[in-house]
């Protein structure tokens, strides 16, 4: 077949409205006359995916007949959000889409904003992962990424009467037109069953088997040059699991039992909750992503050599978190038992071939999996575990208490990465520097070199060019087009600072993109808000270490001063909040009811309307997010110094113009290094000072005893002020800040409250503020995912990209 003559030329206007007619009518099988709003988005689909495809047979192509080394990226999750207008901008055929709906009296914006959210992610893990896909095809750097495509992706969160409540996501309800089910890429995964030993080798028979069936989606690379693939794996009974015996003896409901236990492993993404800890299905889909993932990757490998000595040279697999950490195992498992490797030489090309990323130093996220668990899922890999363990005691003799990859009857996930892989990385400086010291100490001294750095980044594609096509416009025609994939470029901007007329542009982008936020609020959640207020912004989920509860206790202390004195010149704010909580997670739930009830009162209240809102739209995810962050002029970054390994929006809020009100805690401190101290509000304890402060005896109660303002807010909860048919509502709250305040609310909330009020005074300062917020965009092209991933080729993967 002469491939060249299927190849689609760069359409004019003309030939992208034929095929998307064309689509419209053999695809979606309607007319223009009758096409629904998803027909249309469908056939706009169909007409993107198709100028998709040429890139991703090439890339393809290339890498086999070069015989490069590849990455494999496994992750759980892959927060994707929507595709079809990322899809259209790295085509480059935004603006020919855009022209022929307007020609077709259609709005191209209308039509995206239909599709509905990939959301195979809880927050900033998930959604680092689909950034760094994104940056990996732009670089033409060859990639895999291996995840699950769960039937039900991250939760929908509406409020009622103030609090969260859950109700199941559903993308795959309607057609996802970017996949290709490849049914003939299908890997049996085992579990259960029994090791015997033959012949001096261990034989596992699993009880139970499933087939992981690949679904591909093309992740094209913004210029068209290039494309990965990302395979997500679905669960499929495999043919003999259906138990005919019983179902011929007329047990209808338990033959199908084994059937219904395979599709449960791709139902549902965990919410990463305490609830999911030791849970056998959580484990089960740990290992049901790896294996398949592992397969795929020794049989390509297979398919073009026949070493697999040379492993190393052509496979690099990093690990998103210790969740795919059984890959080692897994990996070792497939040299010794199916290709014949001594264990010694198995482990050496695995821990070669393997990389971890940590992103959490949070105990409660430190996988482990008790031995008993381990050992009734995965037997024969906890075999290889403890060999593991005994070869690393034999290797460096006597270990420390608490050193092993198992103690205290439970294996612990992040030392197995660490032995298993070459490099381990952190995500910012100061989280890599707590790695060394905190996490991994003892495994650090043994391998010095292991433990590496890289500062996360994310993609200027989706975070300016999509979400922010007015600031896109402006740093086009100030710099011209390349700073997409040159992020640094954005240094040009200093140069026109002292131009009154660029400031003046550089402020329409943010007005802009404040009428079209305000427009969105009302329309689709029917809250009023001026544009001409600071819009002050904190999007994350809610987790007590992310201190939303600072936030919203300093808003009420606003309030009441406000009320004190309203005619003192105060600065319009609209406290906007994002965020949602795990489902069992009761004090981040009480949080949420609290800023529900906050708003209500506030909002309500004559006095101070014109001055201070509070909203909190609901369900907040990706597609929120790139229509909330552009519209920011505050960023709140306020974690307690030493929690927060990095954080991604706090990038992605610099990038859009916001000013940070931040703590010295994972990547602000770069920012601020970046764009330099003057342009960032710093408050709050450093990570050092945090952990003196725990030893203090009474710190909280010292803390609120020094501070009236704190007093207030605390008096005005207790007397239930925001919730006057139940006073008592927030006593929780009340108790932990009062009593323990782990998190040290307390301790930073007149350091915070200083610094909003210096925020306060240097918005009234209208072309300081613009000088601050172009001092951001310019200064921080050092946050692309483009310098990340570069990153990671050099000092992790040992790879050059093919572009
Ligand atoms: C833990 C669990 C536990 C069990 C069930 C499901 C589940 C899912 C996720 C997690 C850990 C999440 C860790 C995480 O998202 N870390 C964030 O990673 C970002 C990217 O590196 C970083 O910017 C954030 O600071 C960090 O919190």
């Amino acid at each position: 077949v002469d491939l060249d003559d299927l190849t689609l030329p760069e359409p004019t206007p003309e030939q992208f409205r034929r095929s998307l007619l064309h689509h419209l009518q053999y695809t979606v099988g309607t007319d223009p006359e009758h096409a629904s709003k998803f027909d249309w988005r469908m056939a706009l689909s169909y007409t993107i995916r198709d100028r998709a495809l040429e890139p991703w047979f090439d890339a393809t192509r290339r890498t086999w007949n070069e015989d490069r080394k590849r990455v494999y990226y496994l992750s759980m999750e892959f927060l994707i959000g929507r595709l079809l207008e990322d899809a259209t901008i790295n085509l480059g055929l935004r603006d020919v889409a855009v022209e022929v709906f307007d020609r077709l009296g259609l709005d191209f914006a209308d039509i995206a904003d239909d599709e509905p959210d990939a959301a195979l992610g809880n927050g900033g893990l998930g959604r680092l992962a689909a950034c760094y896909l994104e940056s990996m095809a732009t670089l033409g750097c060859p990639a895999y990424g291996y995840g699950i495509r769960y039937e039900h992706g991250l939760f929908k969160q509406r409020f009622e009467g103030g609090r969260q409540v859950e109700a199941p996501e559903d993308w795959l309800v309607t057609d996802n037109p970017w996949s290709f089910t490849r049914p003939e890429s299908a890997y049996p995964v085992g579990f259960r069953g029994e090791v015997v030993e033959q012949d001096g080798r261990q034989i596992w028979t699993p009880q139970l088997q499933v087939l992981a069936e690949a679904h591909d989606t093309p992740v094209v690379g913004y210029g068209r040059q290039w494309a990965n693939t990302l395979r997500l794996w679905a669960a499929k009974p495999s043919a003999d699991l259906f138990d005919l015996e019983r179902f011929n003896a007329g047990d209808f409901t338990a033959a199908a039992e084994p059937e219904a236990w395979a599709r449960t492993l791709s139902r549902v993404l965990y919410p990463n909750d305490t609830t999911s800890r030791g849970k056998e299905l959580r484990l089960s889909q740990e290992y049901f992503l790896t294996s398949a993932s592992v397969q795929d990757i020794v049989r390509r490998y297979l398919e073009t050599h026949d070493d697999l000595r040379r492993l190393p040279e052509y496979v690099a697999i990093q690990m998103n978190d210790t969740h795919p950490a059984i890959a080692g195992p897994e990996l070792i498992r497939l040299l010794v038992d199916d290709h014949g490797f001594g264990f010694d030489a198995a482990v050496d090309l695995s821990t070669q071939v393997l990389g971890y990323t940590n992103h959490t130093l949070l105990p409660e996220a430190l996988e482990h999996w008790s031995v008993g668990l381990m050992r009734k899922v995965l037997p024969r890999h906890l075999q290889i575990i403890e060999q593991l363990d005994r070869r690393d005691a034999e290797l460096h003799g006597p270990r420390p208490e608490g050193v092993g990859l198992i103690g205290d009857d439970q294996v612990r996930m992040g030392d197995l990465a660490f032995v298993t892989s070459h490099k381990i990385n952190g995500v910012s400086a100061l989280h890599t520097d707590l790695v060394r010291r905190d996490l991994f100490p003892a495994l650090d001294s043994l391998h010095p070199d292991r433990i590496v750095n890289v500062t996360n980044g994310v993609t200027p594609r989706r975070w300016i060019a999509l979400a922010n096509p007015p600031l896109a416009q402006l740093l086009t025609d100030t710099l011209g087009s390349g700073w997409e994939t040159d992020l640094e470029r954005l240094k040009g901007l200093e140069d026109h600072i002292d131009d009154p007329a660029f400031r003046e542009a550089f402020g329409a982008t943010k007005r802009q993109a404040k009428e079209r936020l305000s427009g969105w609020l009302a329309d689709h959640h029917g809250i009023e808000v001026p544009t001409d207020a600071l819009y002050d912004v904190q999007v994350k989920r809610l987790h007590e270490y992310k201190r939303q509860l600072m936030n919203i206790l300093w808003t009420i202390a606003h309030w009441q001063r406000i009320k004190r004195d309203p005619g003192a010149g105060w600065v319009p704010r609209v406290k906007i909040f994002g965020g949602k909580a795990a489902p069992s997670y009761v004090m981040a739930k009480d949080i949420i009811r609290l800023i529900n009830d906050v708003a209500a009162v506030v909002n309500a209240d004559p006095e101070t309307r014109d001055l201070l809102q509070v909203v909190y739209p609901a369900n907040y995810n990706v597609s929120m997010a790139e229509k909330l962050i552009p519209a920011a002029d505050l960023s709140e970054q306020i974690s307690t110094a030493g929690m927060e390994a990095s954080g991604t929006g706090n990038m992605k809020f610099a990038l859009n113009g916001a000013l940070t009100i931040g703590t010295l805690d994972g990547a602000n401190v770069e920012i601020r290094e970046h764009v330099g101290a003057d342009n960032f509000f710093l408050f709050g304890l450093t990570a050092d000072e945090v952990t003196a402060r725990r030893n203090e005896p009474d710190h909280a109660r010292t803390a609120i005893e020094k501070s009236q303002a704190m007093r207030d807010v605390l008096q005005a909860i207790a007397e239930g002020t925001f919730s006057p048919d139940e006073p008592n509502r927030y006593g929780a709250i009340l108790d932990m800040i009062w009593n323990s305040d782990w998190f040290l609310v307390a301790s930073d909330f007149d350091s915070y409250d200083e610094t909003q009020q210096a925020v306060d005074r240097t918005y009234l300062d209208h072309e300081r503020w613009q000088r601050m917020a172009l001092l951001n965009v310019a200064r921080t092209g050092y946050f692309s995912s483009d310098r990340s991933v570069r990153e990671y080729m050099s000092r992790i993967w040992n790879i050059t990209p093919a572009l």
